[in-house]
């Protein structure tokens, strides 16, 4: 039997979108053999940031990760392939970028982050988070054919 593809969402964060590195990340996605489904470039209010991050309320690095969410605009991506949740978040690396460049220092963090809040590009961590945030950011998309959060046939 073969495994679905799955589907997940990604973003390319403020800080790596500033330094003109967001087609290059894209091209690397797809290197890794992920198909970007959907793609969109937006710049979140702090509304939208607070709501996006609402997980992180009441941290002590919650107002500073809003102040760069809000900076300058991001790419919101749907991105599919076997295995994508746990594919993206390791193709991504650590959260820091300054340790990520120690000890993983090809991935995406490492190489085009900044620091342990500006780090260049976000994932989903769960398949239960994968459906909160595509709706969260594609509220129209429909992944045919729809099955379970997470899973998507025939990309
Ligand atoms: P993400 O949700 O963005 O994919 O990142 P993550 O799972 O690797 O890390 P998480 O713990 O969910 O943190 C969310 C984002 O908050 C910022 N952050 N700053 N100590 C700090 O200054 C700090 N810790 C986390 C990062 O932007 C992180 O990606
Ligand atoms: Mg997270």
């Amino acid at each position: 039997m073969t495994a679905l593809p799955e589907w997940t969402f990604a973003m390319i964060k403020p800080d790596a979108v500033r330094k003109g590195k967001a087609q290059e990340i894209k091209q690397l996605i797809e290197i890794h053999g992920f198909h970007i489904i959907a793609d969109q470039k937006i710049q979140l209010t702090r509304t939208r940031a607070q709501e996006f991050y609402a997980e992180h309320h009441g941290k002590a690095f919650f107002e500073h990760l809003v102040d760069f969410m809000t900076s300058g605009p991001v790419f919101a991506l749907v991105l599919s392939k076997h295995d994508a949740i746990t594919g993206w978040r390791k193709l991504m690396g650590p959260t820091n970028s300054i340790s990520a460049r120690e000890t993983a220092p090809k991935s995406l963090r490492a190489m085009y982050g900044t620091d342990g809040t500006k780090n260049a590009c976000h994932g989903s961590d769960s398949p239960t988070s994968a459906g909160r945030e595509v709706k969260f950011f594609f509220p129209a998309l429909v992944i045919e054919p729809f099955l379970e959060p997470g899973n998507a046939k025939a990309f």
